[in-house]
């Protein structure tokens, strides 16, 4: 009897130093925001359980793929608990305001030096960011990752592939473009339209030019209630454009879904500087992928003067900050 007792009690020990060594080691991981934030943080899996939680179920992780024929590798429906990246972000601040922060973009890394990148519009104007999570729980139950706490997840994305094990960083930049519109405004200058526009790769260095006609070849997508607003233009009105989705363009050039590469993102900038960001996890692994345009037309119309021959456009926003009028540049990076 006093045999078994001991026993017991010497179970009991070891289990709760491991309990305590686990939990230890689990609470030295950080989770660091830094960048283009108004103040750099570091937040410990505790930190993250004191923000507000957020669930969402049935969760599909579908595995990425080489070729699109190649099977469906499907790992299960779970349901994920955890904080928004958005919250985190908000914690920290953007250091870009107003017309600046379109041209922002978001780097997720975590554990086997795995990264993602985020456009500024998706995280805060698209209800994308209203589904990705830093889950800290997988069926209720704690999600520990060496190195790193718990696991990005993003409900509306297609495949894993911007899933993340062990966040350890979030990094914020924003595109060197510098910002002339204002100056534009205070002196008046009324910018041409343009006729045509130039992609560059940056990674393998091609350009190619696309014009009017290029634009009007594609396969056309309308968009029926585009939310155009700012805080600094103010309200502008709800309309109809039409063009091909960004995706297309991209396609056009050459770059396609073979080619995604989820820490890459695309810029698509004007003469006066403004600019906005789009990720290729947003163009390319997205259920809200068909919203995404070049526009050439506004409810029925062309554009020009003031927006050019082509303007980004983005149905799922919830206002226009990432609409470029007179696009004069599309850059992939
Ligand atoms: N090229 C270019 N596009 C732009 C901007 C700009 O300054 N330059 N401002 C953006 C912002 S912040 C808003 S609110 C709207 C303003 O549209 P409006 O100039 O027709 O009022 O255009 C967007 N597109
Ligand atoms: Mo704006």
């Amino acid at each position: 009897m006093a045999g078994v007792s001991i026993k017991r009690i010497w179970w009991c020990l070891i289990v709760a130093l491991l309990f305590f060594v686990q939990q230890t080691y689990a609470d030295t991981a950080t989770l660091e925001v830094k960048g283009a934030v108004r103040k750099s943080l570091s937040f410990s899996s505790n930190d993250l359980k004191n923000l507000p939680q957020l669930y969402i179920s049935g969760i599909v992780r579908v595995e990425e793929k080489a070729a699109w024929n190649d099977p469906e590798k499907e790992g299960g429906t779970n349901r994920y608990e955890g904080v928004l990246l958005r919250d985190i972000l908000d914690k920290a601040g953007m250091k870009f305001v107003r017309k600046w922060e379109p041209g922002v973009l978001i780097r997720v890394k975590g554990s086997e030096n795995r990264e993602a990148v985020f456009s500024f519009g998706e995280i805060f104007y698209s209800s994308t960011g209203r589904s990705i999570l830093v889950a800290l729980k997988k069926d209720h139950n704690a999600i520990n990752m060496d190195g790193g706490i718990g696991a990005l997840v993003v409900a509306t994305d297609v495949r894993a592939g911007r899933y993340i094990n062990g966040v350890r960083e979030i990094l914020v930049e924003r595109v060197d473009i510098p910002m002339i519109a204002y100056d534009d405004k205070k002196k008046n200058i009324i910018r041409p339209p343009t006729s045509s526009f130039i992609i560059i790769d940056h990674r393998t260095g091609k350009t190619k030019a696309l014009n009017h006609a290029d634009l009007a070849a594609l396969s056309q997508v309308n968009l029926r209630n585009a939310l155009m607003a700012g805080d600094c233009e103010g309200f502008n009105g709800v309309y109809g454009y039409e063009g091909p989705l960004l995706r297309s363009v991209l396609e056009w050039f050459g770059l396609t879904w073979a080619d995604r590469d989820y820490g890459r993102y695309v810029v698509v900038s004007s003469e006066d500087g403004f600019c906005a960001t789009f990720s290729l996890g947003e163009l390319f692994n997205s259920r809200l992928d068909n919203n995404i345009i070049i526009a050439h037309k506004k409810n029925g119309a062309f554009l020009e003067p003031k927006g050019g021959f082509a303007t980004s456009v983005v149905g799922e926003d919830s206002m226009g900050g990432r609409s470029v009028k007179r696009i004069h540049k599309i850059e992939i990076y």
